[in-house]
Formats: C-alpha cells, structure tokens, sequence
C-alpha cells in the first residue's frame, strides 16, 4: 500500500512570500536641491494558491513537493518606484480537496470545482514608500512602511472523492464484482476479505447518453470506527456522495442487522451520513430463488429501498440503476457544496505511519538588502549627482 499511487492525504509545508519594504528616498536632480521624498512602495510578497484541476485524482505530486514557498515582494526604490511583486504559487489540486491545519487540525478551506481558486496563504503587503507620507508639516518624512511579514503554515490536504453513489459494505459483499459489471473500472475481485485497499471510481452509464459516478471502497466491519479492519478512514470518500448503496450478500444470515451494523458504524464517523439517501442492495441474489426471496423481503428494513441483485447473471441491475439514478436526480439529494460540514482532524482521520513525514525546518527567509532604509537625506554628496546626457536616444 505504500507504494500505491493513489494518495488522499498529505501534508505540506508553505509560505507566502513577504511584502517589500517601502523606499526612504529623496528625490535628487542636478540644480534641485530638495527633491523631496520619493520613496516607492514595496511590492506584493507571492500567495499561496490552491487551484482545482480535474485533471488530477490524486495527491501523489504533492507528495514529492511538500516545501511550497511564494517569492518575496521587492522593495521600493526612488522615483517613486514599486517593487516587484512576489511570484505566487500555484498548487494543483483535484477537485475535493479538503485543507485542514496541522496543528490544530481545524478546517481551513476547500476546493470542488475544476479552476476553482482559493488563497490558502495571502503575500505580505508591501510598505508604503516615504512619498505617501509627505505633509504641510512635514515636508521630509524619514521613515517609510516595512512589508508585511510571511505566513507560514503545515497543512494537511485530504481528497475526498466527489462520486454521486458511493458503495458501504462488509468485506466480500461484492461491491468492486458490482463496480466493475456497471462500468469500466477494473478494480480487484478475490473471495477474501480486504481485497480492495484503495478507492476506485467508475463510470457508470445510464440509458444512452447519461452517466453518473460510482464510488468503490474498502469493506467496513463492526468496530471500524475503533480501527478494526482498514478503520473508517476511507469513509471521508463517501461523505459527499449524494447516494449511499449499502450492500449485503444474500447468504448473509441476517440481513437487516448486517445492515444496521453498517450504518451504526457510518454514524460514528460522521453523524451526517445519517442525511444521506440510501438504497439497499442484495448482493449474490443468484444464490436465492423465488421461495427464498419472499421468505427474505418481509424482513428488511421498511425505510429504504432495496433491490436483489446479482452482478454474475446481470439480476436486478437495471431496476438498481433506475432507482440509483432517481436518487442522484432528486432535487433533495444534489450534492451542494458545502455539502457537509468537514469536522477537525482527530483519531478518526489517523492514517497510516508513513504518510506522517518528519518535517525539516527551511532555511530562514533572507533579509531583503535595501541599501536605500538606512540612507540619510544629509548625507547626500553633491558629486553623487547623475548627469544625464541631454540627446540620449532613447529608440536604439
Ligand atoms: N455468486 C455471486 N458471487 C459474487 C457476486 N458478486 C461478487 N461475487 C463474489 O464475491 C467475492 C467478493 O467479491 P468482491 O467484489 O471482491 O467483494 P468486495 O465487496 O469488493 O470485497 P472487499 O474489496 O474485500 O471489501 C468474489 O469471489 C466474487 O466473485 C454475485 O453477484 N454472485
Ligand atoms: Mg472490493
């Protein structure tokens, strides 16, 4: 698993850039004697920017590039002159990333939409030159606005897959059996449990031209939300699915408990899954016939709708995928965004020892050189004085 390319969680370290500093700086020109101040403002410092791509479907590349810094903000200079701003950085993200601070594992911000951007670090703001702070009174000001100061800051980046029907089941239900009939994905299928260690989404189409998104991941047992099995890490996949289908196989001996087991553990991680639409599916139902079937409907659970299926002979499938589709297309389940409230980090997001990484510290921020802040307007040497050529041609 640890090499597997499917990254939903990593940690990185950024910084935006800090602002420039104002310039202190006197105007001074052959013949003119007291310019007066003219020190240009600093430029932006860089920002830290998060931006959608659709492109993207893991955070592998943000494994191999945890240290993000934007680039300072020059400084001002005479002839009221701005720095340069800061470059920003743009980091590529898929769509749902959720960002949380490191420390204190609060929510920060989120990104859903293809180009969607959002500022995680803002630039320092560049000071103010000298010039702007020329009054009646005082026609010289000597000091100028230091920038402002870069932010730095751990965050950790979690995906959490944007899928219309996400898949709960116990291990062997036959969840990635069913992905892989309705669509193109090929995920893992073995008779054991655990064989899928990783989502998988698929494309599932729908009469014709429609299609809707279906979201595979690993089975969930009782004592999940306590970590038992793969824990219930992989459940933040589901959290913005507008559709949960649970699926039980038939064999199992009792249906209705297997499902609530299911759905207790769902509460446990996050009680808003609770909100959701679901459906329930039979898995395996080749197994049953006509008897077995009546004998087993009566005791499902009323609240929800539920279909035999069988991936195998293709029973059921179609009825599934009608009910499926009504649910994404009711108004009342669209995923909106925000579409659930993204809870602090703690021990239900614990992941695995190797995605921690031991954090070294950057090398400290160079002071900006600014040969003008410490000039002193009495200091200046008339021989200092530029002479400017008089016909200088400037279009050569
Ligand atoms: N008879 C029958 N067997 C099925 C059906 N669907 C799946 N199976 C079998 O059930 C076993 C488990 O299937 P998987 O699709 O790997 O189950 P899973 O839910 O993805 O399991 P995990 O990934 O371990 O959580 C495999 O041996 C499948 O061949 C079905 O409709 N009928
Ligand atoms: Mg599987």
């Amino acid at each position: 698993m640890a090499d597997s390319n499917f990254i939903d969680y990593v940690k990185i370290h950024c910084r935006s850039g800090k602002g420039g500093a104002g310039s202190r700086h006197y105007y001074r020109a052959k013949y003119v004697p007291k310019g007066g101040p003219d020190g240009g403002d600093g430029g932006r410092g860089g920002h830290i920017i998060l931006r959608g791509d659709k492109q993207m479907w893991t955070l592998l590349p943000l494994k191999y590039n945890r240290h993000v810094f934007a680039g300072n903000g020059s400084s001002g200079s005479g002839g009221r002159s701005s720095g340069k701003d800061g470059d920003d950085q743009i980091i590529k993200v898929p769509c749902g990333t959720v960002v949380f601070d490191a420390e204190t594992g609060e929510f920060l911000c989120e990104v859903n939409h293809d180009g969607e951007e959002v500022k995680l670090l803002r630039g320092g703001r560049g000071g103010l030159g000298n010039w702007h702070f020329k009054s009646a009174t005082n026609r010289t000001p000597r000091y100028a606005q230091p920038g402002e100061p870069a932010i730095e800051k751990t965050v950790i980046l979690e995906l959490k897959l944007l899928a219309d029907v996400g898949l709960v089941g116990f291990p062997n239900a036959g969840k990635s059996t069913l992905l892989s009939s309705l669509s193109a994905a090929r995920p893992k299928i073995a008779d054991y449990p655990f064989t899928t260690m990783e989502p998988q989404l698929g494309i599932v189409s729908y009469r014709g031209n429609r299609s809707f998104v279906m979201a595979d991941i690993p089975g969930i047992i009782e004592g999940a939300s306590e970590g038992k099995g793969l824990g219930l890490r992989f459940l933040r996949h589901i959290e913005r699915n507008a559709v949960l289908l649970f699926m039980v196989p038939a064999d199992a001996e009792d249906i209705a408990k297997e499902y609530s087991i299911l759905l207790g553990e769902l509460e446990k991680f996050n009680p808003q899954l609770m909100d959701k639409q679901r459906v329930l599916a039979i898995s395996k139902s080749d197994m049953l016939d006509e008897e077995l079937i009546a004998e087993i409907e009566p005791t499902l659970p009323a609240d929800l709708p539920h279909v035999f299926i069988s991936s195998v002979t293709g029973m059921g499938i179609d009825s599934l995928k009608d009910i499926l589709w009504g649910a994404i297309t009711d108004e009342r389940n669209q995923i909106a965004t925000p579409s659930i409230t993204h809870r602090p980090l703690d021990g239900h997001h614990r992941v695995r020892e190797e995605d921690e990484f031991i954090f070294d510290t950057p090398p400290a921020v160079d002071e900006d050189e600014d040969f003008g802040e410490d000039f002193d307007h009495d200091d200046w040497d008339e021989s200092w004085d530029m002479e400017f050529p008089e016909d200088e041609n400037f279009d050569n």
